[in-house]
């Protein structure tokens, strides 16, 4: 029997979420077996309008909005799931880890008090959180198999990769699928460093960690980049109890906007122990012997540095997976490797749009799953334009760091006259002020009042406007992505004071607005 014959069709059949989930078990563990999982009406007679090829976040989202729209639409993708990276290896786990920093930060600082156990000196397992994550993910992508195919009513192919034959035709599980339009929704992978010893067992970056971790990394590990995800991974080694050296070429969080901001995000990572060293370029990487690293070798500003360790993350960022774009003869940006668009997330051939993080900076799941959603409604007759503009950000530390608009620095590059509202206030006596105090900082707010959080915003002293707001702490996130929208509106220092806290809110705005709203000519607070 070929593999070709080995397919059957899913169409009729409603599999339940745990079905999906043992079947996506299955074809991770041996691809092959299962083969491909198909999902195509043939009785619609109608052309696709048409093929994503790529299934995570852009694809997905595309596919389902092209739907909605009475498009027809087929999506493949490589794996048993839609969702792609963000569920498998890259978000998801990011977010696990993440939490985990946070929650042993907060238990090392109270160790042996109130009810916290006595940790001092306890490293905790870092292969028990990678496997409960690489257990657990199978669960969200069944969902996703479930949401797509029963209530979106999604065309798919998974477990098998497409290949394009020409801008119209794709070729995957042994069938030709034709369209009227592709849309590649590719990806990025890890970049590579480039140095000797790079592919010995024992160097990480986010993709392989969460599928190859077969040991538990000893008592140093070694981080090199610092960027968001060397910072975030880098602050979940440490918070394990693992020493922890950031090896980054330049300087550390270059991307926060604001200097203040910055320098307590990192004095805070310093505090709980992460060793930074930047301008620092590692020149090799050792073997012990019997291919398992045993050492990393950088050129620092102090001269050469040697570090014993049997663990090591690669966190450089990543390359748009752009090759199949460069072979259709897309246009592809020589610097970063990106597939080059148009404001309609056209490629340069006509027909062919891309999305995602295979169309570069920033590789964020809200451009992913928006710049889906806007191909689709492209190639579905609206008249659409995205570049995406002025979005909110945020990383992880041992807490949650969001911003938006302008930092300080670069405002008052712009505008003659910036007010800034900050909490803790201005101190000369230093951080050791309680505030601010919100939901999970209550008690370092109370016992260890530096640990409190950070958090600032930036007035045009002439328009009364918002014209950036930062923030460190936990829970202020969500309400950025909508104050975001409003700060893109105009919003004032006015009107932000003149809204209705949820009182003890994470970020403050409201009530140190309201407190300085009533001044005519506005001053710092
Ligand atoms: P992907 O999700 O990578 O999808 C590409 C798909 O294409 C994959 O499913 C792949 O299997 C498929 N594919 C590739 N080649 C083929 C082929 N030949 N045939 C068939 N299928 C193929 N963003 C956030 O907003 N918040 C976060 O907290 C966050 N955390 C992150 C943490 C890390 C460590 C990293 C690396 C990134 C993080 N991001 C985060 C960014 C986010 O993960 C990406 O922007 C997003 O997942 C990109 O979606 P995409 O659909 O463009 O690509
Ligand atoms: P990044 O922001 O591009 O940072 C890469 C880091 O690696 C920088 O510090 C860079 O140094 C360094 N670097 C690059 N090449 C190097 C080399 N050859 N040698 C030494 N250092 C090198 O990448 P990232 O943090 O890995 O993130 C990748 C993408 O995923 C980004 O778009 C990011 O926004 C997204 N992401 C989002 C989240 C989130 O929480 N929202 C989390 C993780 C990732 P220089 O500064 O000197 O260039
Ligand atoms: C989320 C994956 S983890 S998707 O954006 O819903 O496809």
């Amino acid at each position: 029997m070929t593999k070709h014959e080995t397919i059957f069709n899913e169409r009729g059949r409603a599999l339940t979420i745990e079905e999906w989930s043992h079947r996506i078990d299955a074809a991770l563990e041996a691809p092959e077996a299962i083969g491909p999982i198909v999902n195509i009406n043939d009785g619609d007679a109608r052309e696709f309008d048409a093929i994503f090829v790529g299934g995570g976040a852009a694809g997905r989202f595309g596919s389902a909005y092209l739907r909605a729209m009475g498009g027809r639409q087929l999506v493949v993708d490589r794996w048993p799931f839609l969702g792609g990276s963000c569920p498998h290896n890259a978000c998801v786990p990011h977010h696990v880890f993440s939490e985990c920093a946070a929650e042993l930060m907060l238990a090392r600082t109270f160790s042996g008090q109130f009810w916290f156990p006595d940790i001092a000196g306890k490293t905790v397992s870092m292969k028990e959180i990678v496997d409960l994550f690489r257990r657990g993910r199978t669960g969200p992508h069944a969902v996703m198999n479930y949401q797509s195919k029963e209530q979106l009513d999604m065309e798919f192919i998974l477990n098998a990769e497409a290949r394009i034959l020409d801008p119209h035709t794709v070729e995957v599980a042994g069938r030709r699928f034709h369209a009227r339009a592709l849309v590649l929704c590719l990806g990025a992978r890890a970049k590579a460093l480039g140095v000797p010893g790079e592919g010995l067992k024992g160097v990480y970056t986010y993709e392989s960690l969460v599928e190859t971790l077969d040991y538990e990394p000893g008592k140093t590990a070694v981080v090199i980049g610092g960027g968001k995800t060397a910072v975030e991974y880098g602050s979940f080694f440490n918070a394990t109890g693992r020493r922890t050296i950031m090896l980054v070429r330049s300087e550390i969080l270059k991307l926060l906007p604001d200097g203040d901001t910055r320098q307590y995000v990192v004095d805070r990572m310093r505090d709980q122990g992460v060793e930074i060293v930047e301008g620092a370029t590692v020149s090799r990487i050792v073997d012990d012997g019997h291919g398992r690293v045993s050492k990393v070798v950088a050129k620092t500003r102090d001269g050469e540095l040697e570090i014993d360790t049997d663990f090591v993350f690669l966190g450089l960022g990543e390359t748009p997976n752009s090759e199949m774009a460069a072979a259709l003869g897309a246009e592809i940006d020589a610097a970063t490797g990106a597939v080059v668009v148009d404001e309609t997330l056209q490629t340069s051939i006509p027909g062919v749009y891309a999305v995602g993080d295979l169309i570069g900076a920033p590789m964020e799941m809200f451009k992913a799953r928006k710049s889906g959603t806007y191909a689709a409604r492209a190639i579905m007759g609206e008249a659409i334009s995205y570049r995406p503009a002025d979005w909110p950000d945020f990383l992880h530390t041992h807490y949650e760091v969001s911003w938006l608009g302008l930092g300080e620095e670069e405002a008052r590059r712009r505008y003659p006259n910036v007010v800034t509202i900050r909490m803790p206030p201005v101190n000369p006596n230093g951080l050791d002020i309680g505030l601010p105090a919100s939901d999970r900082v209550m008690l370092y707010a109370m016992a260890k009042p530096r640990m409190s959080g950070f958090q600032k915003i930036l007035f045009d002293g002439e328009t009364r406007r918002v014209i950036g707001a930062h923030h460190v702490g936990y829970g202020a996130r969500d309400a950025f992505q909508y104050l975001n929208v409003m700060v893109k509106q105009g919003l004032t220092i006015d009107q932000l004071g003149d809204m209705d806290e949820l009182f003890l809110n994470p970020d403050h705005f409201i009530q140190l607005s309201r407190l300085r709203a009533g001044q005519k000519t506005l001053r710092d607070l």
